[in-house]
């Protein structure tokens, strides 16, 4: 019966929040303690859109569609739109952004602005511009969409003028109380009237938000015809009665309420939303106030952006300034709110179990492809926006502790809510609890403890405690001192090498065979850095630091540290593991059944050379983590060869930054499936060359041997690194999540305004 209830205990441990007292004390983000963070763009995975920072906010949105043949309905950020570019040129993460999005012969401009007042985050207003943009699309015709909806509490009221123009809705809801928005009539991109437009409108319930770009795109008629006085007659789509969704028995979850304006370019709309507990209006934010209102937030930001990187000041012409404000608007205007639960599957469950209701104020790796949270993504977003908002980050990391589990564990990727779930094919929703991801955290702590108030770090401390302790028990390694990631790929016969998705590095070649022996230098690397920051904290805070101390001493220990992870025969620090160093991919041809046709050929994998226990043969990111998190000494004599396999051009030196397995290592640019082309297996990765730059930067900076060597690395990988990310982003349009080692182009998801945007830090010179 004991071991019973210690099974239960356990079991309901794995499920169940973290008994400390949360992070962020209850209300800390509500409306009447942080007012000014209240609305936001905090929709990242929409074109433009806002909510306020509530559990289930009412949200505002906007869609488009241009009138010709073939043009779709946008709503949603979506790789396969296509978009010549878009993204935030503007943004403070609080009061303003202005973002460009450039479709097809338009140009959309999307401003907002917030004026504080009243108890419930005050009002705000939209402005948005539609221009032609290059040949042939004068005078063509464009709906706008602009939509309110609730999310299962909260009340919508349309206000209707001529029966067709929805020109205000009010409403009132949890944490907001009453508000009016209203849809303002438009005009010319100056502000002169139009001479013709034509209004439709949807009032509709929706299954939830993240089903609202079916609910219109299913009300569109093509019935209609544009009929200006002066002008040709069109045909156009426009929403009509809504007649439910095909094949959906779903309960009606959220009122849409959808505001539509037909006309040809150029043209603007403005939008604005009153609180009905501000009392005292000045002016309304509208027209030329908004203008001026806009112009003043515009000239601010440009200020505090100089004041905070000084990128002028060190010479950077305009247009790489302007590329930099757009990194650093991306990633704030990429911050989104959460609310939901993650699928958690723990050893001691037979099937995945829903975590307890959460909240996340986080920034997104990419507001299209992965417009939610990732653990060790976020410690690289908030060493940029540390510098930015300290207050902001501090939120952040303290609404990312309170995640954490009763065993101490924080989910690595959080899927919170229904518009987060509709993003994630199933297989990758759930999260084992298991499974960990660099504590990078730490990293964004290192930076804001200085500054950090005593209380937040005292809040924190119990947590981060926590945090380190399960990663000390559930991922040690063979050896006292030595760790090891679990969770690697079960079924190493289907993978040229089994996945480490826990590392971050996924692809990255480990060993051979997962095996309980393995040590993995990087996650011991991240451990010492981990240590390191919490005894720093609870030296601040006067609680006792010596076992941290202690860890950080036996884990920077440089002799300890090559007798675990210095291969002699590679000439670098590795993982070691039960490793073959000849596997390969072999097509397999599968019997048909009986009576059927054969099925398709599979790769699987064939092992030629039986595997033993030695250090992995991968020369690659993971062999920098000594250096990069300068663990290494600078008069170790390893830094030699660890430099010069960074500068050799047949190991892991490009024109356009580090790569992340040397060009010479056995598995470089190899598939891992057929159907999975290599990743983390080449390409040029921001974040870890952000880490390689501050390292250098660190060893120049120190004396010793190499210092010199160090710094004209530094110098040398610098400029590569800005160079390429500035002329890929000129050239297509985006910052990428990671770059060809040979040409340099951005691949993989985009926009990825994640960590990528650490370029702006380099450009800053800010490690
Ligand atoms: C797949 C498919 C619409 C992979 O940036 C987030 C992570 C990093 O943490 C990790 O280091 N990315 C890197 O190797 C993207 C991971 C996406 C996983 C979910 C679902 C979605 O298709």
């Amino acid at each position: 019966l004991l071991a019973q209830w210690g099974r239960w205990r356990a079991a309901s441990r794995a499920v169940s929040p973290h008994p400390a007292a949360p992070a962020l004390p209850p209300g800390a983000t509500g409306p009447s303690a942080a007012p000014r963070r209240f609305w936001g763009s905090y929709r990242p995975h929409v074109y433009f859109g806002m909510k306020t920072r509530s559990p289930r906010s009412v949200v505002t949105g906007l869609m488009w569609l241009q009138q010709r043949e073939g043009a779709e309905l946008r709503h949603t950020c979506e790789q396969s739109d296509g978009l010549e570019r878009y993204g935030w040129l503007l943004h403070d993460g609080e009061r303003f952004g202005l973002q460009d999005i450039h479709d097809r012969g338009l140009l959309l401009r999307t401003e907002f602005v917030k004026r504080p007042g009243g108890l419930h985050g005050g009002d705000w207003s939209w402005r948005v511009t539609a221009r032609p943009e290059g040949a042939g699309s004068q005078a063509a015709l464009i709906s706008l969409f602009f939509y309110v909806a609730t999310d299962g509490q909260g009340a919508l009221q349309p206000h209707l003028e001529d029966g067709t123009r929805l020109a205000a809705v009010t409403g009132t809801s949890e944490e907001l109380g009453d508000f009016r928005i209203t849809f303002l009539r438009p005009t010319t991109d100056s502000g002169e009237d139009v001479k013709h437009s034509s209004y439709h409108y949807l009032d509709a319930w929706s299954p939830g938000l993240h089903r609202l770009t079916d609910v219109v795109r299913s009300s569109l008629s093509n019935r209609f015809v544009f009929t200006a006085p002066d002008g040709p007659r069109q045909r156009f789509v426009a929403v009509d009665a809504f007649r439910g969704l095909p094949g959906t028995a779903e309960a009606p979850h959220s009122h849409l309420l959808l505001h539509q304006v037909t006309l040809r370019l150029p043209a603007r709309v403005e939008v604005t939303f009153e609180s009905g507990s501000v009392r005292e209006r000045r002016a309304a934010l509208l027209g030329p106030v908004l203008t001026a209102e806009l112009a003043q937030h515009q000239a601010a930001f440009e200020r505090r952006f100089e004041e905070t990187f000084g990128l002028e000041r060190k010479g950077f012409p305009a247009p790489q300034r302007r590329f930099a404000q757009a990194a650093l608007s991306n990633m704030l205007g990429g911050m989104g709110y959460f609310h939901g639960r993650s699928l958690v599957q723990s050893p001691l469950h037979e099937h995945p179990v829903p975590y307890p209701d959460s909240s996340l104020f986080t920034a997104v790796p990419s507001r299209s492809f992965f417009p939610r949270g990732f653990l060790w993504d976020e410690g690289f977003h908030q060493l940029l926006l540390a510098r930015w908002d300290p207050e902001l980050s501090r939120e952040v990391v303290a609404h990312w502790l309170d995640l954490m589990t009763a065993e101490g564990w924080i989910p690595r990727e959080q899927i919170l809510g229904d518009e987060a779930r509709a993003k994630v094919p199933p297989e990758f929703v759930v999260q084992h609890s298991q499974t960990a991801n660099p504590p990078t955290l730490f990293l964004a702590l290192q930076r804001l403890l200085g500054s950090a108030p005593l209380p937040y770090l005292r809040r924190l401390f119990p947590r981060l405690r926590s945090w380190y302790e399960w990663y000390n028990s559930t991922q040690a390694g063979p050896l006292p001192y030595t760790f090891r990631w679990r969770g690697r790929d079960p079924d190493p016969e289907r993978f040229l090498n089994p996945k480490t998705l826990a590392s971050g590095l996924d692809d990255y070649p480990r060993a051979s065979h997962p095996s309980a022996d393995e040590r993995h230098l990087d996650l011991r690397c991240w451990m010492a850095l981990a240590s390191r920051v919490l005894a720093e904290a609870a030296e601040r805070l006067g609680e006792p630091a010596e076992p941290y101390r202690h860890m950080q001493r036996a884990l920077s220990d440089n002799e300890l540290l090559e007798r675990l992870h210095w291969a002699e025969e590679l000439s670098a620090f590795a993982d070691f593991g039960n490793h073959s160093r000849a596997v390969a991919l072999r097509r397999e041809a599968v019997r048909a059944a009986p009576g059927r046709p054969p099925p398709a050929p599979r790769m699987v994998r064939v092992v030629h050379e039986a595997p033993q226990l030695r250090f992995v043969g991968a020369l690659g990111y993971v062999s920098l983590f000594p250096l990069l998190l300068q663990l290494l000494r600078p008069d170790s004599p390893r830094l030699g060869p660890v430099l010069a396999a960074m500068r050799d051009e047949r190991q892991l030196w490009t024109p356009f930054g580090l790569r992340s397995l040397a060009r010479d290592s056995p598995l470089y640019m190899q598939r891992n499936t057929e159907h999975d082309p290599p990743y983390w297996r080449g390409s040029v990765w921001i974040n870890i060359n952000y880490l390689a730059l501050r390292a250098l930067r660190g060893y120049a900076d120190r004396p010793g041997p190499h210092r010199e060597r160090a710094a004209r690395l530094y110098g040398e990988l610098r400029h590569n690194l800005i160079s390429n990310l500035y002329r890929q982003y000129a050239e297509s349009g985006y910052l990428w999540e990671h770059y060809s080692d040979s040409t340099g182009r951005g691949q993989g998801s985009h926009p990825f305004t994640g960590w990528s945007a650490l370029v702006v830090l380099a450009m800053a010179e800010d490690y």
